[in-house]
């Protein structure tokens, strides 16, 4: 269905099954190991808090990334080619592509987000800003299905993720998606992924232990969020943010910790926390250059560039469906 004020601009919503935040939590929380998946972040707060995340000094990732595409825009464009489908599973606000638009020049461009009305306004917007550009956005849970609108025209197909998403995937679900993508793309097909680089343990944990304390609060509001949605009576003061850098497994872990042994009730379930208990929120790996290479490779791809900054501190990567 096309827009009313963009011809160029349409939208395809195929009702995305949102998951129960309460089975969620219920579920999570009656493990031996507690956790919470962390796409129940965003939340309308937690969403701002994110943004207010990707202004921190210490997180170093939106800096050094849009500086990557502004420099290397063109090597990234002549190896995309023109007219092709570019598609941008999990595309928010369409911020990063803008930087890339005007040198790529898609013949159409398929953003996807589970949420439609930031999805449609995100769509509009950039139909205003780029009136040459044919969008079909598709309203989906791209961590279930990877599917195009019928209308989309034929043409070398490209994906395109920016900000290291792929880092919150555990490695099995980084390899199942990997695979879809390059299902989706076919052979010949391209990807176009930011991904985290190892590196020294102080700045990645710095990186996630802000000074203004706004992951804390980005953490935190899980806990809000379960209060106000869920009827839980989680005391804030009595859990505290936790950020670590796992050199083993080569991930940042994030964490609830119990300051107390303590007693918590959510949609009248009782749930025990023993002081120092954590409640597990997310995962962030981090790759070596060759690390994410192999794990492309047994997807189907192979890596035809990889552009990173002086500091060696994020890696962009160009690969083909072969
Ligand atoms: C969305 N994702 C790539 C972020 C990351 O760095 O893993 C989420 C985040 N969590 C805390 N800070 C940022």
């Amino acid at each position: 269905m096309t827009t009313a004020t963009n011809p160029k601009v349409s939208f395809h919503d195929y009702q995305p099954e949102l998951e129960s935040f309460r089975a969620a939590v219920l579920l999570g929380l009656a493990r031996e190991h507690k956790q919470i998946p962390p796409k129940f972040f965003y939340d309308e707060r937690g969403s701002q808090l994110f943004e207010d995340i990707l202004e921190q000094a210490e997180y170093y990732i939106p800096t050094v990334e849009k500086r990557l595409y502004q420099e290397h825009a063109a090597d990234m464009a002549q190896l995309i080619g023109r007219d092709a489908v570019l598609i941008e599973p999990g595309s928010g606000s369409c911020e990063k592509v803008q930087l890339l638009l005007e040198t790529i020049r898609p013949a159409a461009y398929v953003p996807m987000d589970i949420s439609g009305d930031f999805l449609r306004k995100a769509s509009c917007d950039l139909g205003a800003a780029f009136p040459w550009l044919h969008v079909y956005a598709a309203c989906l849970d791209f961590t279930h299905e990877l599917r195009l609108p019928a209308a989309v025209p034929e043409g070398r197909r490209v994906v395109f993720i920016p900000g290291s998403s792929l880092g919150n995937f555990d490695l099995p679900e980084a390899q199942h998606f990997l695979f879809q993508i390059r299902q989706l793309v076919g052979k010949g097909g391209g990807l176009l992924i930011g991904v985290d680089r190892k590196k020294d343990k102080a700045v990645l944990e710095r990186a996630y232990n802000d000074a203004a304390g706004v992951t804390a609060d980005f953490n935190l509001n899980l806990l809000v969020r379960i209060n106000q949605e869920l009827e839980g009576n989680f005391d804030l003061e009595a859990f505290r943010h936790e950020a670590f850098y796992n050199e083993q497994l080569g991930r940042i872990e994030m964490h609830l910790i119990s300051r107390k042994a303590q007693t918590v009730s959510i949609d009248g379930e009782v749930f025990r926390f023993a002081e120092g208990e954590s409640i597990h929120t997310e995962n962030s790996y981090k790759y070596h250059p060759q690390e994410f290479g192999t794990l492309a490779q047994a997807a189907g791809f192979q890596s035809r560039q990889m552009w990173t900054d002086a500091g060696q501190l994020f890696g962009i990567y160009y690969l083909d469906g072969i």
